[in-house]
């Protein structure tokens, strides 16, 4: 298998985080997004959305971050990452769809003012964006931080990938200036998350 990646994106990260964790053999490829490596014929071959992460197994092509996960999953029988129980099952994949769908969104925004237009583009943050970021984000970090109350995990009483999907904006917090300061459960449960040797060995720098 291979996996095109770049690996400060949170929606790679976590891939490579699931890789880890389930030991799974697969070569990465950095797509340079700084360089716009993302727009080359050869990789829009592979995913015409111009997006990492993707990966290839055999003749087989899979994008969409959640939908590889769930996949790397599906090669290793009883893991407790993604549960045979039809009701586990739809409560990860509850958890990983509003990743997508809302939180992952919500810290989108801060990540590209902040972080993405002053390290890629030289540019300034546009502060109205901020603030709608910033407003969306407090109406889905709520929802978390209510949830995670009594809680080590999202889902039952192990990691799974909800966990994962959900965690990996995290790792952007501070350099996106998140706002976090409300959020305790949230921050306790991330350093749960930075605990897990597939988390640690995944990380940027240790790459
Ligand atoms: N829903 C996609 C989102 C992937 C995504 O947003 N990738 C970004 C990096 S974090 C990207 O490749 N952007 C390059 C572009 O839009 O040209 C997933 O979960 O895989």
């Amino acid at each position: 298998m291979k996996l095109y990646h770049f690996p400060i994106s949170p929606n790679s990260r976590r891939v490579v985080a699931v890789l880890h964790h389930l030991q799974l053999d697969c070569e990465l490829e950095v797509v340079d997004l700084s360089k716009g490596e993302q727009m080359q014929p050869e990789f829009l071959k592979l995913n015409p959305n111009h997006m990492i992460p993707a990966l290839v197994d055999g003749d087989f092509v899979l994008w969409e971050s959640n939908a590889i996960m769930q996949y790397l999953c599906s090669k290793v029988p009883n893991t407790t990452l993604w549960s045979a129980d039809s009701r586990v099952q739809a409560d990860i994949n509850r958890w990983q769809f509003w990743q997508a769908a809302h939180f992952g969104s919500a810290c989108s925004v801060m990540i590209f003012e902040r972080v993405v237009k002053k390290l890629f583009m030289s540019a300034e943050a546009d502060l109205q964006e901020v603030a709608k970021g910033e407003e969306r984000f407090h109406r889905f970090a709520q929802v978390l931080e209510q949830h995670l109350k009594g809680r080590e995990w999202l889902v039952g009483d192990t990691v799974t990938l909800a966990d994962f999907s959900v965690g990996s904006f995290l790792d952007l917090a501070e350099l996106a200036q998140y706002p976090m300061t409300p959020y305790t459960e949230i921050q306790r449960w991330y350093r749960n998350i930075e605990e897990l040797p597939a988390w640690k060995s995944s990380a940027p720098a240790a790459r």
